[in-house]
């Protein structure tokens, strides 16, 4: 298990790789250059840059999150071919600086949802939270919102270039059912699966955030079902996944240890995620402190799910709350997250002592 956090790079992030360095039990930043159009190949003096900066740092960067897909190939458009040729040759730009797996979601439109971006809970801290009065609104209103309380910060998969035409976007989208979407990603995967194979690097698909359709639109990545599907379309260990605990367990109906265990087992998880969530109500909730008796997660069962069926691939605290005054990106503070990491090495700690 090599334990990260995601670092969103000199010139988005204004945590230094010094402060993560200091981080008790973290050897790697999980990290992508945010500076390259969606689609286009991620030049390789670009990457080798970042690369450096980070090893100068005493870190190492073997995951990159994301390397995101562009919409003409999710929607299946002859553009697409182009648009894979690109990716493939960033694939292999990133293996030649030591990358061993691409963390990359499916999902139309939209990387994530929250409705909430400064939740408040009783102890002070700041959370995002989604709440599904708050999608009743109108697309605009609520890509909007979303936009406009980040806190300055650009948020990973919502460009604001390409969200402005959100309404657009939603109308190229309207005859991708789920069943397209499926068909556009294992055509996705034949293509890119071979030259990962050959050069050493593993796909790791994030689940849906969250797990259902949300304004209609399709999604093909919520649960144990689904990611069976997608592990045996392409069967390569090089198609995998991102076990996101806070993502899949946004579906109550989902077993979050269950598929933890299945999935390590069968060797197709290469990167987790590991948050925890408070579902309020129905399907309502808000990214709780990691510490299981504050969210509906089990925190000791998730990692045992991962320890006790033999994961070896990278894992990160996901969000964090922000705590003692701290601001910036929503979910991705310092302090929080740093906590999460050690709550989480404790847990990994007692799992391999346990007699
Ligand atoms: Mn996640």
């Amino acid at each position: 298990m090599q334990m990260t956090m995601r670092w969103f790079g000199p010139v988005e992030d204004k945590i230094p790789l010094a402060h993560i360095r200091q981080v008790p039990g973290v050897e790697g930043v999980v990290g992508a250059l945010y500076d390259v159009p969606v689609g286009e190949v991620w030049p390789q003096d670009k990457v080798r840059a970042l690369a450096d900066q980070v090893q100068q740092a005493g870190l190492k960067m073997e995951v990159i999150e994301s390397v995101n897909i562009h919409d003409d190939i999710k929607i299946g458009l002859p553009s697409r071919d182009r648009f894979i040729a690109n990716y493939q040759q960033t694939i292999r730009h990133l293996a030649e600086i030591g990358i061993k797996v691409i963390c990359y979601n499916f999902m139309p439109v939209f990387d994530w949802m929250k409705t909430e971006m400064n939740y408040v809970l009783p102890d002070g801290s700041v959370t995002m939270a989604f709440e599904k009065k708050g999608i009743d609104k109108t697309l605009d209103e609520v890509v909007k919102e979303v936009l406009e309380n980040s806190n300055g910060f650009a948020l990973p998969g919502w460009e604001p270039e390409r969200l402005a035409k959100v309404q657009e976007l939603f109308a190229k989208y309207k005859d991708v059912d789920e069943n397209t979407l499926r068909q556009n990603l294992v055509y996705f995967l034949e293509r890119v699966i071979p030259v990962c194979e050959e050069v050493g690097i593993k796909m790791a698909i994030h689940p849906d955030d969250p797990p259902y359709s949300i304004f209609g639109l399709p999604r093909i990545v919520k649960n144990r079902d689904d990611l069976d599907w997608i592990c045996n379309a392409v069967n390569s260990e090089a198609n995998g996944i991102t076990l996101c605990t806070g993502s899949i367990a946004e579906d109550p109906d989902n077993n979050v240890y269950e598929i933890l265990a299945e999935f390590t087992r069968r060797r197709r998880i290469h990167f987790a995620h590991v948050r925890n969530i408070k579902l309020i109500q129905d399907k309502d909730f808000y990214e709780s402190a990691h510490l299981s008796r504050y969210g509906s997660l089990d925190m000791y069962e998730v990692m045992k799910a991962l320890h006790d069926n033999g994961f070896n691939g990278y894992i990160r605290p996901d969000h964090g709350r922000f705590i003692w005054g701290e601001t910036g990106r929503p979910g991705y503070g310092l302090y929080d997250r740093a906590l999460g990491v050690t709550y989480l090495h404790g847990l990994w700690e007692a799992l391999e002592k346990r007699h």
